[in-house]
């Protein structure tokens, strides 16, 4: 084998779960009132006439039944990695294969384009085994293609009959269970037996609402994120030469670069909703850096570290207005853009701050969106314009005799190392647990469903499955020059108690180094179980 020692320690692992979701063939739901959305709900009926208002299902148990029909059921994976994809997969092969051995169970392969070409896999234990508790998505691979035209809702009804589908789940964001519930609509629209689900994944942590407590890998990835952002804090402090800027994944929500400050305590962490709230500019940003840097130059501290989310270019209201701008210029130009006939697009204001901008984060603001209509903030290096325009003011503090430091800043980028780690126990337990809930939705004729588990500070035993509809968490919003219906996503809560824990220690971190470090995941021992603080405090409430 090509497993490491630890990895073969983990394929050992057996996933905590509820007793409820032992027994496949005992599984039953009872099923509440219909259901609503909780944002602009004429319209999101109107877009799922066949679904809409279906009832949440609890699940609830049961005598076991005799073994039911053999069923065809499909899964895909969707958008970037996150740790526990495969688990959620294994969870679904366990149940489908322990309801009837004879059920077929299909991975799409590369994401939902596997789906349009009806390029597959059937799974075998073979084919699962080995991905037991393990990272990365690519037992099956994952890609960003997203199902929109009439041509591509056709091709993806042409494989499910091709493949006589039972049901279908999508493991995605928000983005991608957006479109499951579409293709559930339409497969229902159609006639087609074809049923289709979801399971919130993303280490961003922006699937999340109030039936969703936390979207899997989140746990995993905002822990190794944690540790390396400790590592360099300490670096930070040790050589006493150099701020590491350090910039974290997670789109436009700061839920990473939170948990991060809230583990670390570095001395700067900006969180993209505040920013956004209380309408700081890139100049009150780079000020603030400035003075930061001053006042501990005061102390004799040339070195510190500071935390930016990926989504703060987003959220300043200068670049955001820029960035709309951009966003209908690219959706509506009909020629590729240059750098040159853009700012002539823009409006005056904007093209000021455009043509301020180093270039090559012009070029990067510029960037097609992706498939979701999102700006891939991945690829735009925040933390190298912040020190830039840092070193520059500070050239000038230092002329008008306001600074007499030394200012070196380092540019890091967390983002692709923590996506496909292996999973934490939690994420471990959370997504086989997943995979469980799914697979009863999938065999029971649900469709239009999330599988969820809640009650996630308690023990996994404990932990509470259900089955929500899709179209109570969605809201219409503009994409691409368009309305239309996705999940809301779910920001920083300026009110929640992630945040005003952050809020009430960061003054004390500023000057001082209290650095600290979660260390890195733990998978046995005292600390292996440990939840995310941000679940912790958020279930403090
Ligand atoms: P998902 O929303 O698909 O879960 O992906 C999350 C993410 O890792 C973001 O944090 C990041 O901005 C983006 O993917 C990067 O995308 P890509 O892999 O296409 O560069």
């Amino acid at each position: 084998t090509h497993h490491s020692p630890m990895q073969l320690a983990r394929l050992a692992y057996t996933p905590r779960i509820s007793p409820l979701l032992r027994t496949p063939r005992a599984v039953t739901f009872t099923s509440g009132e219909p259901t609503t959305a909780s944002y602009d709900v004429e319209v999101i009926h109107s877009q799922f006439p066949h679904l809409f208002g279906q009832p949440a299902l609890h699940f609830q148990p049961s005598d076991p039944l005799s073994t039911p029909p053999k069923k065809n059921i499909a899964v895909v994976l969707s958008g970037g990695p996150a740790p526990g994809g495969h688990n959620v997969i294994s969870g679904m092969y366990d149940f489908v294969k322990e309801l009837n051995p004879e059920s077929n169970m299909i991975g799409f392969l590369s994401g939902p384009d596997g789906i349009l070409k009806n390029k597959h896999l059937i799974l075998t234990d073979e084919i699962v085994g080995p991905h037991r508790n393990q990272g990365g998505f690519h037992m099956i691979g994952s890609g960003r293609t997203k199902i929109e035209t009439e041509d591509q809702f056709a091709a993806a009804r042409a494989t499910a009959k091709a493949l006589d589908l039972d049901a279908l789940l999508v493991i995605g964001g928000d983005d991608s269970n957006s479109n499951a519930m579409k293709l559930a609509e339409d497969f229902k629209a159609h006639g087609l037996k074809c049923a289709v689900n979801g399971a919130p994944k993303t280490i961003d942590n922006d699937l999340r609402n109030a039936q969703v407590e936390v979207s899997f890998g989140f746990d995993t990835a905002s822990k190794s994120y944690a540790q390396s952002t400790a590592s360099l804090a300490f670096d930070a402090v040790s050589a006493g030469k150099a701020y590491h800027f350090v910039r974290v994944m997670g789109r436009s929500a700061s839920h990473i670069a939170l948990e991060c400050a809230l583990q670390v305590h570095p001395n700067l962490c900006f969180i993209g909703e505040e920013v956004k709230q209380n309408n700081i500019t890139l100049a009150d940003i780079v000020n603030q850096i400035a003075d930061l840097v001053c006042e501990r130059a005061a102390l004799g501290k040339n070195y510190g570290i500071i935390v930016i989310p990926e989504g703060l270019v987003e959220f300043m209201p200068d670049v955001e207005a820029l960035i709309v701008d951009l966003n209908e210029i690219l959706a509506t130009s009909e020629t590729p853009l240059t750098y040159d006939n853009c700012a002539s697009a823009l409006t005056e204001e904007n093209a000021k701050l455009f043509r301020m901008l180093p270039p090559a984060i012009a070029n990067q603001l510029m960037l097609e969106r992706d498939p979701h209509g999102n700006v891939q903030v991945a690829k735009i290096e925040a933390e190298r314009l912040l020190i830039s325009i840092v070193t520059t003011m500070l050239a000038v503090r230092k002329k008008n005799g306001k600074f007499d430091g030394k200012f070196s800043g380092v540019p890091h980028y967390l983002g692709y190392e923590a996506r496909c780690a292996l999973p934490s126990n939690f994420d471990a337990n959370y997504t086989y647990g997943l995979g469980r809930v799914a697979a009863a939705l999938c065999c029971n004729e649900k469709t239009g469903y999330i599988a969820t588990l809640s009650g996630l500070t308690k023990k996994p035993e404990e932990w509470i499955p259900a089955g929500y509809p899709l179209t109570m968490m969605m809201n219409i919003e503009r994409r691409h020059g368009k309305d239309v219906a996705v999940i809301k996503k779910m920001l920083v809560d300026l009110d929640g108690s992630p945040f005003t824990t952050f809020a009430e220690s960061r003054d004390s971190w500023r000057l001082a180094d209290n650095y600290r470090t979660p260390g890195t995941t733990q998978f046995w021992g005292p600390r292996a179980d440990d939840v995310n603080l941000s679940l912790a405090l958020d279930a403090e409430g």
